[in-house]
C-alpha cells in the first residue's frame, strides 16, 4: 500500500494502520505505547511478540533521530488476548518534521483501533529526593513548545488528560509510585539552570522533550492516557554534574528490569 497523497493526517493514520493490520495479521490493536528512552526492554515483558516491523516500512514513520530509541514497530499479545501496538520511537519535536509527525504515532494507534494511549518517556528531574532510575507517573503536563498538535478551531478538553483510573492501577502495582508535573521543552538543548528554577517556580517536577504534545494529540483522538516517566537525570544545575546523553542511556539500562516489569504489570490491570 503507497503512501496516501492527500494532506490529512489522519487520513496518513488511517493508511498506517493498514498497513500494520496487514503485516501484523492482527486487525485491531487495544493499546498504544510508546517507548521513550530506557523503556524499550519493556516490550518483552508485556507479552509475546506477533510480528515486528521496520517502522520506515509504514506510512509517515521515519527513522529514529536518537541514539538508544529502536525504530521498530511490534505487535505484542498479552497472555489476556490483549494486542498492544508498541512503536519503538517517537518522532521528537526538536527534529523539526512538524507536529504532524510528532503525532503521528499516536494517530495511527488510533486508527489500528486502540482505546488506550501509554507514552513513555525518559526525563530530567527537578526533585532532588527523586533522583536517576525513579520511575515517576505523570500526573499533568506544561507544554512549553508554544505549538499544538490541533489544527485549526478544535478545542479539547485537558483535565484530566492523564487517567486518574490508570494511575491508581499504577500504584496498585507499585504502591511507591510519586507523580509529577511534566514539562514538555522544545529542545534539542538541555535547560539552563535558569530554565530548571522557571520550570520548578511553575510547578513542573519533570522536564523533557516529548509527551505533551502526544498526549494532547491521543486526547483528541478519544484516547485514555497514561504518561509515565523515568527520570535518567537531575535538571541542570540541581547536582553538580553536567548532563551527558551517556548518563541517560546508562540510567535507563539499570532501570531497565524494574520499569519493565513495572509497565508490564500496569498493562495486564488495564
Ligand atoms: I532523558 O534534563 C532527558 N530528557 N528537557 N531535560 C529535558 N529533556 C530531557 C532531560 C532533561 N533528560
Amino acid at each position: 500500500m503507497s503512501t496516501p497523497t492527500t494532506d490529512d493526517p489522519f487520513a496518513l493514520a488511517a493508511s498506517a494502520a493498514d498497513v500494520i493490520a496487514e503485516r501484523t495479521g492482527v486487525e485491531r490493536h487495544d493499546i498504544g505505547l510508546v517507548l521513550g528512552s530506557g523503556w524499550g526492554g519493556a516490550a518483552e515483558l508485556i507479552g509475546q511478540t506477533v510480528a515486528e516491523l521496520d517502522a520506515t516500512d509504514v506510512p509517515g514513520f521515519a527513522k529514529p533521530a536518537v541514539a538508544g530509541h529502536v525504530g521498530t514497530i511490534r505487535s505484542v499479545r498479552t497472555e489476556t488476548g490483549r494486542h498492544v501496538l508498541v512503536l519503538g520511537a517517537r518522532t521528537h519535536y526538536y527534529e523539526g518534521r512538524g507536529v504532524r509527525a510528532v503525532a503521528h504515532g499516536v494517530r495511527t494507534a488510533a486508527a489500528a483501533g486502540a482505546s488506550t494511549m501509554i507514552l513513555t518517556n525518559g526525563c530530567g528531574g527537578l526533585r532532588p529526593e527523586v533522583g536517576p532510575g525513579s520511575p515517576v507517573l505523570i500526573a499533568d503536563h506544561l507544554n512549553l513548545t508554544g505549538a499544538s498538535p490541533l489544527e485549526g478551531a478544535t478545542f479539547v478538553d485537558l483535565t484530566d488528560l492523564y487517567s486518574p483510573r490508570i494511575r491508581d492501577l499504577a500504584r496498585e502495582v507499585d504502591p511507591e509510585l510519586t507523580e509529577g508535573v511534566y514539562a514538555q521543552f522544545p529542545g534539542p538543548h538541555y535547560e539552563t539552570p535558569a530554565e530548571v528554577r522557571m520550570a520548578r517556580v511553575l510547578g513542573a517536577d519533570l522536564v523533557g522533550m516529548s509527551t505533551a504534545l502526544e498526549a494532547i494529540a491521543a486526547r483528541h483522538a478519544g484516547m485514555e492516557v497514561f504518561g509515565i516517566s523515568l527520570v535518567t537525570n537531575l535538571g541542570a544545575g540541581i547536582s553538580d554534574e553536567p548532563l551527558s546523553h551517556a548518563e541517560v542511556l546508562q540510567a535507563g539500562q539499570d532501570a531497565g528490569p524494574r520499569i519493565s516489569a513495572l509497565l508490564a504489570g500496569i498493562v495486564r490491570r488495564l
